[in-house]
């Protein structure tokens, strides 16, 4: 029996997360044509990871894997001047414009639509600048019209996966009285109903068996986004724009997620500026590049955190889908972990921050052993305790 903690309590039943079931997850980034998605995307590649860090890993120019920036990270990083580092990290793709009638092929169309298909979250890119130069496909500069374009293609393309759907069930039924089948079809016209009724379906409220119906279906509209919004280098800086009071409405209206002004311009000038005058530019305009705050907001809204292993030999962040526990979280490291699971051993970031070392924090009784119904938190430093019996062995 693992040993319990006093503290260990089981976790509330949560209801499953919408999207899938992987640590390897991937945003992607979305909107209009020339609203300044790859400018987005260029300047996060020049943050990117060296593939080698990554073995088994072959990322397409369209994707890019980010650090995901974090003090914690870095204050592990000097606590035990480990020999390896190795930070979490993003996927983010660039995916190509959509526009409008996209669900029925117009643009790239079902191609499009299948990038975002391919994705777990998205990141809605508008564009709240004005410039000549750059053409406008809808010819001016709107993005509350801009954001109803992308998300009626969104669920539009999702009638027509759901209705496909609804119209297989329904002929299978027609041999069979297969029960699974029919919950699926309640489920389905559920979603239906939903789209129809103009809601995307990650924000109806669902339950844990449509969850489960929900998360074979990879709906657009089922996608965690993360809204960010375009601006000129002046706009961000004295923070005002005049279409960011309109976005936010009309975003709370419409589940309130999080958005995120940046200005393309500014992002791309600072990432091609060696690092020191980089510095000094941000610090004489008194701005500060919104790239750490859209990589770590998106990895978080698609369900991401990580524990950390930490030592003398490495110091790493391991990602997991939020609500994991501990022996699947131990899996992540070696599937002999998860298989002998017998404990984790977790430090809090904070306890080991205040009292500085491992032994403090041991001393101070705050050391916990785990068990198996433990819940990993972000952050959390494990070391898990396993033992493979021959008996176990294949
Ligand atoms: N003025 C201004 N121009 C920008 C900004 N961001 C991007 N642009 C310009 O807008 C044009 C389109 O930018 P992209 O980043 O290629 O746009 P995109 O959204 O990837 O476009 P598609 O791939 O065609 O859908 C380029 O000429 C950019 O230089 C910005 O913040 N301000
Ligand atoms: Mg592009």
């Amino acid at each position: 029996m693992p040993p319990k903690s006093a503290k260990s309590k089981e976790a509330p039943p949560e209801r499953p997360i919408l999207g899938r079931f992987s640590s390897h997850l991937k945003i992607g980034i979305v909107g209009l044509p020339n609203v300044g998605k790859s400018t987005l995307f260029n300047t996060l590649t020049k943050l990117s990871i060296p593939a080698e860090n990554y073995p088994f890993c072959t990322i397409e120019p369209n994707e890019a894997r980010v650090h995901v920036p974090d003090e914690r990270f870095d204050w592990l990083v000097q606590l035990y001047k480990p020999k390896s580092e190795v930070s979490a990290y993003l996927d983010v793709h660039d995916i190509a414009g959509l526009v409008k009638g996209a669900h029925e092929g117009q643009g790239l169309g079902n191609n499009f639509l299948s990038h975002i298909r391919a994705v777990d979250g998205i990141f809605h890119v508008l564009r709240g600048f004005d410039d000549p130069e750059v053409t406008h496909v809808e010819d001016s500069v709107d993005p509350i019209r801009d954001l109803e374009i992308i998300t009626n293609e969104l669920r539009l393309k999702d009638l027509e996966f759901i209705g496909r759907r609804i119209e297989d069930i329904e002929k299978a039924l027609k041999r069979s009285n297969d029960k699974q089948l029919k919950l699926e079809l309640e489920c389905c016209k559920k979603v239906e109903e939903t789209l129809k009724d103009g809601h995307d379906v990650r924000l109806a409220d669902w339950k844990t068996a449509d969850i489960e119906f929900l998360n074979t279906f990879q709906l657009l509209t089922s996608k965690p986004v993360v809204y960010l919004v375009n601006m000129t280098e002046k706009d961000y800086q004295r923070k005002k724009n005049k279409w960011l009071a309109k976005i936010h409405s009309w975003v709370q209206e419409h589940g309130g997620e999080p958005i995120i002004p940046f200005s393309g311009v500014l992002e791309k000038n600072l990432a091609d500026m060696p690092p020191d005058e980089a510095a000094v530019y941000c610090k004489e305009n008194q701005l500060q590049s919104a790239l750490p705050k859209i990589i770590k907001t998106g990895f978080s809204a698609i369900n991401l955190i990580y524990f950390f292993t930490a030592g003398a030999d490495e110091v790493k962040c391991w990602q997991i889908r939020k609500q994991t526990k501990a022996p699947q979280a131990a899996g992540t490291i070696h599937t002999d972990f998860e298989r002998g699971f017998i404990c984790a051993e977790v430090m809090k970031f904070d306890d080991l921050k205040e009292m500085g070392s491992e032994a403090a924090v041991k001393a101070a009784g705050k050391y916990k052993q785990e068990g198996k119904t433990y819940v990993v938190q972000d952050g959390d430093i494990i070391l898990f305790k396993f033992n493979v019996t021959s008996s176990g062995k294949k």
